[in-house]
């Protein structure tokens, strides 16, 4: 298998995928998932997009957008899958003890905000805090700069909360209006995924047709009916710039329903964390004990209380999470025993019988 093409460079492999891929055959291919229909999937090879049936084995966990696989040609079908060097996650819709992996080895996200009614600090701090637990860079696109006020203080507010260090840029831009319209596509090298996040409505898939250089996403409000063979984000998808980089466009998420496995929310807010380290008691609860430093920096303003409160509540969100999905471990682990006990007593009446 040939697997130093610089073709598959640009399509993102990097020599943690390259590694991975010993197989000598010469009619497995290395692909890169562009999307997944359940049995069916679209992705890209060196010589071209192909489309590829999913064996059952490998439809749990799903294969999402951005994965690595190996495919047999002749076959059109999926091999193998390789490890995923970056997972971004959320908890599932309608349930918090489910993780949905959104996208695979993925670099850098673009949070996307507009600077009218969505413009919120305190999501993009849930963003930062997702990312940096994904452990990917960020850039943070201020979008509809060109009819907004008070742009340098909405700037500031967002440079303010971006203690994440993966944080490379924060930057106001309007593709529509030409407010820094080349920026966006510094920020996505050849090879490089970029990831965009952001909620309905906030210029996500007009970025993504500013990068293409044409229309392919439908943006607005597009209904159904009215789409003719454009793509409306229902629909994850990972597509080819020209230049070399390669976006995945995200349906909008209203809520970002947190998923914390690591120590993205320390990274997120290491202010936070740096001032708690110097508190005299180091199960401090920040509650009136005696040298606390977190209250020392509410009382003098280094800590706003808004961050602080943000901190508490993505904390309480994600311990809240870690909760229930023990406790549904818990059953079914209670529920996997009492079967076990079940089975054994009727094994051991069927030997008493006998
Ligand atoms: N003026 C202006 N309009 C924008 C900008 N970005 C997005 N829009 C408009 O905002 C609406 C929603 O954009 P869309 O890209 O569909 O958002 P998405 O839901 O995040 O994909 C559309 O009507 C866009 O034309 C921008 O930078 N400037
Ligand atoms: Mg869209
Ligand atoms: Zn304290």
């Amino acid at each position: 298998m040939n697997t130093d093409s610089s073709a598959l460079t640009a399509l993102g492999l990097s020599s943690f995928h390259s590694r991975q891929l010993d197989d000598d055959t010469s009619n497995l291919v290395p692909a890169r998932v562009t999307r997944v229909d359940h049995a069916r999937l679209e992705a890209l090879t060196a010589s071209g997009p192909v489309v590829a049936h999913i064996p059952r084995r490998h439809r749990t966990p799903p294969l999402v957008v951005g994965d690595w696989v190996v495919l047999d040609e002749d076959a059109a079908q999926v091999v193998r899958v390789l490890e995923r060097r970056t997972t971004l996650c959320r908890a599932a819709a309608g349930t918090s003890t489910e993780r949905q992996v959104i996208a695979a080895n993925i670099d850098r996200v673009f949070v996307v905000m507009g600077l009218d009614g969505d413009f919120k600090v305190r999501r993009l701090e849930r963003y930062l805090a997702l990312c940096a637990d994904a452990d990917v860079e960020v850039v943070v696109l201020l979008t509809k700069a060109a009819a907004s006020s008070d742009v340098e203080a909405k700037v500031a507010a967002c440079r303010e909360v971006a203690t994440y260090e993966g944080v490379v840029a924060i930057a106001a831009v309007d593709v529509v209006d030409g407010v820094a319209p080349e920026l966006p596509a510094r920020h996505v090298e050849a090879g490089t995924t970029v990831a965009l996040l952001g909620s309905s409505g906030a210029g996500k898939s007009t970025l993504v047709n500013h990068l293409l250089g044409r229309s392919r996403m439908a943006t607005g409000h597009v209904r159904s009916g009215d789409d003719r063979g454009r793509h409306t984000t229902t629909h994850r998808e990972l597509i080819a710039l020209p230049g070399g980089g390669l976006l995945v466009d995200n349906p909008g998420m209203r809520e970002l329903a947190l998923w914390l496995d690591g120590d993205g929310l320390d990274r997120a807010f290491g202010d936070v964390e740096a001032f708690a380290s110097a508190c005299h008691f180091s199960d401090c609860q920040h509650d009136g004990e005696p040298g606390c430093a977190i209250e020392a920096a509410l009382d003098d303003g280094r800590l706003s209380y808004a961050r602080f409160e943000s901190y508490l509540q993505l904390q309480r969100e994600a311990e809240a999470n870690a909760r229930r999905r023990n406790q549904k471990q818990q059953r079914e682990h209670e529920r996997n025993f009492s079967k076990h006990i079940r089975a054994t007593q009727r094994a051991q009446r069927r030997r008493k019988g006998n």
